[in-house]
């Protein structure tokens, strides 16, 4: 029998059945082929196959994992190893907000360049736009920015439901992960989605203005989405992963003379340099990048993101 990851923790996975059933299951033998070398073996959206418990209706046996589609991965820090976030999805939506917690441009262009290394579509979504400082001109030109280098960005709020049914829309019949930092609403926004559903939300912390890591563990939850959002059309359907947010998302398996392949608008560059691929993009002449970033092909805020990321894989010290 195979089955779809939902989510797990000290190593027992709820694992989605094709009899419909949702069985608790460990891993048989404790050790999963191909899966080591990870924080963690399974994740949500990772199909498995798996031996049902013959006395228990809801327990089972993991025996193998059908290989992955795609692998949405970060470095754990603490756990000194990559972290399997999701497996399997369709894009990436990315959450970002003006404020509350404050705007981090860098955060989202790691995200990006995660996205753009494993092959998953990324989708920026800004959220809380009902806060003044959603009309912050450096707010709005990285989003615009982003849109210029071919990146989809929706503004929403969680709270007054604008940009609600467009993200209903792009959600509909794909399995997405939410990413982004703790606060920026990722579990109110799967709870404005389907009225059904009762995600615990958290508060921001006065101290620091940062989320509280309310969501500990990723989940994969279907989602009926609400028909208000859809102009009365009904049984629409979604799939989501809703992941705790992270503090800082620290890169995966991405070098730092590489990085440029994962920026998309710095890609089309890459190898055309006087230097060749031995250009540092720093000072070299007949810097093609450099040049990019003179006739605004390149934004010199990616451009500082992209040296920053750099430096932060070289130094190994991730800035939040
Ligand atoms: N003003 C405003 N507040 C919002 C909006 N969406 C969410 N919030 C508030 O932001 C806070 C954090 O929301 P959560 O949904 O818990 O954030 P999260 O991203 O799931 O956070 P973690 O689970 O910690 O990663 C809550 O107090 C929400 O009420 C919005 O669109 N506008
Ligand atoms: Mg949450």
């Amino acid at each position: 029998m195979t089955g779809l990851v939902l989510g797990g923790s000290n190593n027992i996975f709820s694992v989605e059945c094709e009899d419909g059933i949702t069985r608790q299951c460990t891993i048989k033998g404790k050790k999963l082929k191909d899966v080591e070398g990870y924080y963690n073996p399974l994740a949500p959206g990772d199909r498995v196959e798996l031996e049902p418990d013959e006395q228990t209706e809801d327990e089972g046996q993991i025996t193998g994992l059908v290989p992955r589609r795609n692998e949405y991965v970060r470095w754990n820090v603490k756990g000194r190893q990559p972290q399997l976030l999701a497996a399997n999805v369709d894009q990436i939506i990315c959450i970002t907000t003006p404020d509350e917690p404050p705007f981090r441009p860098r955060f989202v262009d790691r995200v990006l360049a995660q996205a753009e290394y494993a092959g998953i579509e990324p989708v920026i979504v800004a959220n809380k736009c009902d806060l003044d400082d959603a009309e912050d001109p450096d707010f709005e030109y990285r989003l615009t920015d982003w849109e210029r280098i071919g990146y989809k960005v929706i503004r929403i709020s969680a709270k007054s439901g604008e940009g609600m049914p467009q993200l209903a829309e792009l959600l509909e019949d794909k399995l997405s992960v939410l990413t982004g930092q703790s606060g920026v609403g990722k579990s109110s926004i799967v709870n404005v989605l389907d009225s059904t559903c009762v995600l615990k939300t958290g508060s921001l912390s006065e101290k620091y203005g940062r989320g509280t890591h309310t969501t500990t563990r990723g989940t994969l939850i279907h989602l009926k989405l609400n028909e208000a959002l859809l102009g009365g059309r009904q049984n629409a359907v979604a799939s989501i992963i809703d992941t705790p947010g992270v503090r800082r998302f620290v890169l995966h398996d991405i070098a730092a003379e590489d990085l440029a392949l994962y920026f998309r608008e710095m890609k089309p560059f890459v190898g055309k340099c006087s230097f060749g691929m031995s250009c540092t993009h720093d000072r070299e002449p007949g810097c093609k990048i450099q040049e990019g970033v003179y006739a605004g092909a390149i934004s010199e805020e990616r451009f500082e993101s992209w040296l920053r990321i750099c430096d932060e894989i070289r130094t190994g010290s991730w800035e939040d």
